[in-house]
C-alpha cells in the first residue's frame, strides 16, 4: 500500500508530494516521489537532528582522511542518499514489506569535522554516535572511508560493551605494521582498546595476505562463493552466536564489477547479489549497529556501487524490521 496523493495536509501545489525529507510529518511510510528530484535524505527519510521516538537513525561520515589508493569515499554519503531514491518506493523485494511501516527512521544528516584532520573526525563521529544511541536509537551511518569505524564502535562499546564484529571486506583492515592510524589497520586499533569480542567476530570476502588473523575467523573470498550464501549465513551466525553483533560493509568486498566506485578495488569479490542473500540469511543475529563505507562515487559508473550500498543498507533496516510489526501501512506520513 502506497499513497500517491498529493501530500494531504502539506498544502497543494506541485511540490507537495516531494521533498518529504523537509516535509514529511511522521516517521513511518512514504510517499512516492521523482527518483530524480526532491530534497535527497536517505530513503527520503525525514532530515532532523531530533531522534526522538526514532528506532534507526541515518548518520553520514563524510571522510577520506586516511586514504591509501583512490580518495573520494567523502562523497560517498552523498552518493547513497542519491542512489537510494531509486528504492524508496514500497515493499523492498523480495522481504515482502516495507521496513519503513515497521521501524521509524531519521536521517540525521552528515557527521561535521575539519577536513584533514583525523582526531577532529574521530572525536566528532564519536559525540554523535553517543548522542544518537544515548536517544535510544541505533545508528546506519553512511561513509566515508572504513576508519569512522573506529569512533563508532567506540560509542557502541561505551554503552554497549565490547561487539561481535561481522565485517564485510576485501581486506582484514587489521594490519600492525603502520606507524600511523587509518583506515587499513583501525580494527587492530579497536582490538586494542577491547572494543570487539574478537571470539564472536568474523571476517568475509577477504581476498589480500595478512599473515596475522588477531583472531578473527575469516571466510575468505574463495571459500566463500565456494559454499554459497546460505552455508555462508549458517557459519556466520555459528561465529556471532547469540551476543550484541556490528555489522560493517566495506564496499570493496564486491567484485569491481558490481562495485567499481571504490578507493581500493580488488578483483575476485563477492556480486551485489550473493551479499545481499547472505544478509538476508542473517535474521537470527542481534545486530546493534552498521555501517557501510568506502563508497567513492567519481570511480562509480551508472551509480551502480552506490545502489549497491544503498541496497545493502535498506536490506540491513528489514533485518531489523523482519520481526516486527507493522505500525503504519502506506500511510502519508
Ligand atoms: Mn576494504
Amino acid at each position: 500500500m502506497v499513497d500517491r496523493s498529493s501530500g494531504e495536509g502539506q498544502g497543494s501545489g506541485p511540490s507537495s508530494a516531494s521533498d518529504r525529507a523537509l516535509t514529511a510529518p511522521g516517521l513511518h511510510g512514504r510517499v512516492i516521489e521523482h527518483p530524480y528530484a526532491g530534497a535527497l535524505s536517505f530513503m527520503r527519510r525525514r532530515y532532523s537532528r531530533d531522534c526522538t521516538g526514532a528506532d534507526v537513525v541515518v548518520c553520514g561520515i563524510p571522510c577520506d582522511i586516511t586514504t591509501t589508493a583512490r580518495p573520494g569515499a567523502r562523497f560517498g554519503p552523498r552518493g547513497i542518499r542519491a542512489a537510494s531514491t531509486h528504492l524508496a518506493y514500497g515493499e523492498h523485494w523480495p522481504w515482502g514489506f516495507d521496513p519503513f511501516d515497521r521501524l521509524s527512521v531519521v536521517d540525521a544528516g552528515d557527521v561535521h569535522f575539519e577536513p584533514g584532520y583525523v582526531e577532529s573526525m574521530l572525536k566528532a563521529t564519536e559525540a554523535e554516535a553517543g548522542r544518537i544511541l544515548d536517544a535510544g536509537a541505533s545508528i546506519l551511518a553512511l561513509g566515508g572511508e572504513h576508519l569512522v569505524s573506529l569512533p563508532l564502535l567506540r560509542a557502541h562499546a561505551a554503552r554497549q560493551g565490547p561487539l561481535a564484529l561481522v565485517h564485510f571486506d576485501a581486506h582484514t583492515d587489521t594490519w600492525d605494521d603502520e606507524p600511523e592510524l587509518g583506515h587499513g589497520n583501525m580494527f587492530h586499533h579497536a582490538l586494542g582498546e577491547g572494543l570487539i569480542d574478537v571470539e564472536h567476530s568474523v571476517q568475509v570476502g577477504i581476498r589480500t595476505h595478512n599473515h596475522e588473523t588477531h583472531g578473527f575467523q575469516i571466510l575468505d573470498a574463495d571459500w566463500v562463493q565456494a559454499q554459497g550464501a546460505e552455508a555462508v549465513s549458517r557459519r556466520i551466525g555459528e561465529i556471532v552466536g547469540t551476543g550484541k553483533a556490528y555489522l560493517t560493509f566495506d564496499i570493496d568486498c564486491l567484485d569491481p564489477a558490481f562495485a567499481p566506485g571504490t578507493g581500493t578495488p580488488v578483483v575476485g569479490g563477492l556480486s551485489t547479489q550473493f551479499a545481499r542473500q547472505v544478509l538476508r540469511g542473517l535474521t537470527g543475529t542481534d545486530f546493534v549497529g552498521m555501517d557501510i563505507v568506502e563508497v567513492a562515487p567519481d570511480y562509480d559508473v551508472a551509480e551502480i556501487t552506490s545502489l549497491a550500498a544503498a541496497t545493502l543498507a535498506l536490506d540491513y533496516l528489514c533485518l531489523l524490521a523482519a520481526d516486527r510489526p507493522a505500525v503504519a501501512t502506506g500511510s502519508k506520513d
